[in-house]
């Protein structure tokens, strides 16, 4: 693999191409034909990824209602958007997986057989875009020139996911470059219909590299590159074809020589993996000289290079991250990010045409007009933003954005993060015996349910390697093929659990967490290049207390190892719980898992 393939690092113009799409080859052109014959769209835009088009298409959305155009002096190219009401997070009850036998999704998806599938959702699709325009938006998953990166096109009847993939994906004129004559691109066909929930269905044929999505105009029911394209299909060609699709993080980690090392974590949601990818170290590790770069927030691809290591791009290129929680001392990269150039969707409207969301500021503003539409107030019973609004935003917007973000060949992966939000039980850092322990790790991950997300407080969720909702296949299959990466590697990362949720029996948090939890990650980074101690314990290669820095923290060595600490009972009973998992799995789960279970056991 060659470095320096990287032509796109900006968006090209293919000045007058919109109405023709000129540039797309015939297959793609057979191909639109056929879904407008099907959808029946007043007109049909071919998407460029021009800045101009960028413009036009949100004045269009100012004159349409899709966008409020904010203050363009405090927040310069930054709109709102006001999502309807039944349609403000994935729905994983309406998300299938077509494959054509009903174990090829395995016990954790929702299966459609796919004709079936077709014949729905064409009943659906049939005339839906009456009166509308279809957007035709070709775009690049990955750095243009990577072996990985992946052409896709989606057809839209909303405007809003045409600006927002213009966003998060590399879209445009450089996709027909990147596809040429070939006709494998991921055929993405969505229309936001009625946004009635009783008639909607997110669709994959993993087999025919296809996405049907219905009903939905939210992102990841609609921004079709992401969790529907660069996690459920690719995680399934990524298993035909010998390499992986995860839902984590990947940043670099430079420490004070100027050595850089990747890291790649995988946390469930509510777990601040927006916030760690962006982490700005304390004080005293930026005097030493450590940074750290972000490559990417959310979805990593990674294979085998010739010298066998673990290489990994992101195949996105912007973030479309929850905004609520997000300030200038959770998050100062995000909230420089998103000062410019960034679609809120669901927040407050200030009076001044700035936005406010819940903890945005302590102080909070006497009145705004909340998400719904609806004036608010403090004290209203209401909340100003939706608990999961969110922005999306360039990557270049991020001060921290790692230099090889752009890179073809990816960059080294040194080291893989398992974490979940766990109250009890779980230490704060441990690292794996190895490759095979680490995959049991991460297939046994579990988090505990925020109010945010279910309703219900503190349930522990399993979900293996966060990726539960996005796996394409059976995951009987996809945890077998994690355990063979192993043979296609010479000199495999480090997997390390973390936990930076652990309480005391006062219920309070015994880890400081944010920018501090580099000196976790300092631990880490030495364990990979085996400059740092690591004692054996039940459940793996451990920290002295001694070995994680405490200056300036307001811990004692005691205070650490509470938080390190591994109670037998209890590790007995997160066992038994890891077993509801386990069951649905049955006769099928690996027999890695099966030992390494074992050994656990035997351990304790
Ligand atoms: O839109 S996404 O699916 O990426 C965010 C989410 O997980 O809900
Ligand atoms: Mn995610």
């Amino acid at each position: 693999m060659s470095q320096g393939l990287d032509v796109a690092r900006t968006r090209v113009a293919h000045k007058g191409s919109a109405a023709s799409g000129a540039g797309a080859n015939e297959s793609v052109r057979r191909w639109v034909e056929e879904c407008a014959a099907l959808c029946k769209p007043d007109t049909i835009h071919w998407c460029d990824g021009s800045i101009e088009e960028r413009d036009v298409l949100l004045d269009q959305g100012v004159r349409d209602g899709i966008f409020i155009r904010l203050n363009q002096e405090k927040l310069p190219g930054c709109y709102l958007h006001r999502s309807n009401q039944n349609d403000v997070a994935r729905s994983e009850h309406l998300t299938f997986i077509c494959s054509p036998r009903e174990d090829g999704a395995g016990p954790t998806n929702n299966w459609m057989e796919p004709k079936a599938a077709y014949a729905k959702l064409r009943g659906l699709f049939a005339d839906s875009m009456g009166g509308r325009t279809m957007y035709v938006v070709p775009f690049v998953m990955g750095p243009v020139g990577s072996p990985l990166a992946k052409v896709g096109v989606e057809l839209t009847d909303s405007l809003y996911v045409a600006v927002n993939m213009g966003i998060m994906t590399r879209m445009g004129g450089i996709a027909w470059e990147q596809l040429g004559d070939s006709e494998e691109f991921t055929r993405c066909l969505h229309s936001v219909g009625d946004c009635n929930p009783d008639r909607r269905y997110i669709c994959h044929f993993p087999q025919d590299n296809t996405i049907w999505s219905f009903g939905s105009g939210y992102g990841g029911n609609a921004l079709l590159g992401k969790k529907c394209l660069a996690l459920r299909i690719a995680s399934y060609l990524g298993q035909q074809q010998g390499w992986m699709a995860e839902h984590m993080l990947l940043m670099g980690v430079q420490d004070p020589k100027g050595h850089k090392t990747y890291v790649a974590a995988a946390f469930p949601s509510a777990c601040g993996k927006t916030n760690f990818a962006m982490l700005v170290p304390p004080q005293k590790y930026q005097k030493d000289g450590w940074k750290i770069t972000t490559i990417g927030d959310d979805i990593v691809w990674m294979w085998v290079d010739e010298t066998g290591r673990l290489r990994g791009i992101n195949p996105e290129s912007g973030y479309f991250g929850v905004v609520p929680g997000t300030n200038w001392e959770t998050n100062p990269n995000a909230m420089h990010s998103i000062s410019r150039d960034t679609i809120y969707t669901n927040v407050g409207l200030l009076p001044d045409g700035d936005v406010w969301w819940e903890d945005k500021t302590k102080e909070l503003p006497k009145e705004c007009i909340g998400w719904t539409g609806q004036a608010w107030h403090p004290g209203c019973g209401r909340k100003a933003a939706h608990p999961n609004a969110r922005f999306t935003t360039p990557m270049a917007n991020n001060p921290v954005l790692d230099g090889a973000v752009h890179d073809s060949a990816g960059v080294l992966v040194s080291a893989i993060i398992f974490g979940g939000r766990r109250s009890r039980t779980i230490p704060l850092v441990y690292q794996a015996f190895n490759w095979v322990h680490g995959v049991y790790v991460g297939a046994t991950l579990g988090s505990e349910t925020t109010a945010a997300a279910t309703g219900q407080i503190g349930v522990v969720r399993r979900d293996p390697m966060a990726m539960l909702p996005f796996i394409g296949y059976n995951i009987r299959d996809y945890l077998i093929h994690w355990c063979r990466m192993r043979k296609k590697m010479k000199d495999c990362p480090r997997v390390f659990s973390v936990n930076w949720f652990r309480k005391n029996d006062q219920g309070q948090f015994m880890w400081p967490g944010y920018g501090e939890n580099m000196r976790v990650l300092k631990w880490i980074i030495d364990r990979c290049h085996g400059q740092a101690y690591g004692v054996e314990s039940p459940l793996g290669w451990m920290p002295r207390t001694e070995d994680i820095e405490l200056d300036g923290l307001g811990l004692s060595r005691q205070d650490l190892e509470a938080v390190q600490a591994i109670n037998p009972p209890d590790i007995k009973a997160e066992l038994m719980s890891q077993e509801e998992l386990f069951l649905k799995m049955a006769a099928d789960l690996p027999k890695e898992m099966i030992f390494e279970r074992e050994l656990l056991v035997s351990r304790l």
